[in-house]
């Protein structure tokens, strides 16, 4: 059998002098740095798979961020979008840095109330763009979102060539229907802008605790999966064909947008989105 890799850092650290070993960082402190520079490079054998399986296909995984680390991986990850200004839609919120915080192995992106009347929300987001974009895959994460009206987080693939649309949501909610998930998706045709934006009826409180929500994205066919069970499919040529990259942010709804309230006093602020994981694979 093949010395593994583990094996081999075992074997140079033992054979190390015992006043060189005091200073070394214990076995589980490089075990977790090896698997966390495996996961960069996509190796080794706790490589995340999807939640779903399809019949005789063989995903690679391309992009993972287990947010683990100590900061916002930059090879991965702006905390903004590719366009100025970042507010779109009307919301009521401006995105900053500093809004994003990573600890217990999750991103965390907390909005916080407007400190004086007319202000606006503090909120943050991350994008892909210019760093990692695919065209069909597995689009996979896992997150837990604040309840209360006007709260509206989304996970969205955008065109990498900035032509919009097509456009993916791999989750989109609001608060205030905390048991409902919009797969939504939008596309043209013959110029005219089109979006099926029917929701998914969860039946359960969605905000108590963490779901997987996950997309598969083929020739001609979306998927879209909450934890593992299939919740809406489309299919035709309108399904976009064209490499996207990954947007996922916390907005605070507008007034009169699709029905979705603002914020009211029943809204607790500051609120978080808290993403343990996002994987992609291909
Ligand atoms: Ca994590």
């Amino acid at each position: 059998m093949k010395p593994s890799i583990t094996a081999l850092f075992l074997i140079a650290l033992t054979s190390l002098p015992a006043a060189s070993r005091a200073q070394l960082p214990s076995i589980q402190e490089l075990d977790e740095r090896l698997r966390a520079v495996e996961q960069q490079l996509g190796i080794g054998g706790q490589k995340p798979v999807p939640t779903i399986g399809v019949a005789n296909k063989q995903w690679q995984l391309t992009l993972a961020d287990e947010f683990s680390a100590a900061a916002l991986d930059g090879a991965k990850w702006s905390p903004k979008y590719f366009w100025t200004p970042t507010v779109i839609n009307g919301e009521l919120q401006d995105y900053f840095p500093d809004q994003l915080k990573l600890a217990d192995g999750m991103l965390k992106i907390r909005c916080d109330a407007p400190q004086r009347d007319g202000g606006r929300y503090r909120s943050g987001v991350i994008s892909s763009f210019g760093k990692f974009s695919q065209a069909y895959g597995f689009f996979e994460v896992r997150l837990k979102w604040p309840a209360g009206p006007g709260t509206w987080p989304t996970v969205w693939l955008y065109p990498e060539d900035r032509k919009w649309p097509p456009e993916i949501e791999i989750f989109e909610a609001n608060g205030y229907k905390p048991r409902l998930t919009w797969p939504n998706y939008h596309w043209t045709v013959g110029g005219k802008q089109q979006a099926d934006p029917t929701y998914f009826d969860a039946g359960v409180d969605l905000t108590a605790d963490f779901h997987v929500y996950s997309v598969l994205w083929q020739p001609g066919l979306l998927v879209w999966y909450l934890d593992g069970r299939e919740i809406k499919r489309l299919t035709g040529e309108h399904v976009a064909s064209k490499p996207m990259h990954i947007n996922l942010n916390l907005a605070v709804a507008p007034p009169g947008n699709a029905g979705m309230p603002t914020p009211d006093g029943t809204t607790k602020f500051p609120c978080e989105l808290e993403i343990d994981y996002v994987r992609v694979w291909k």
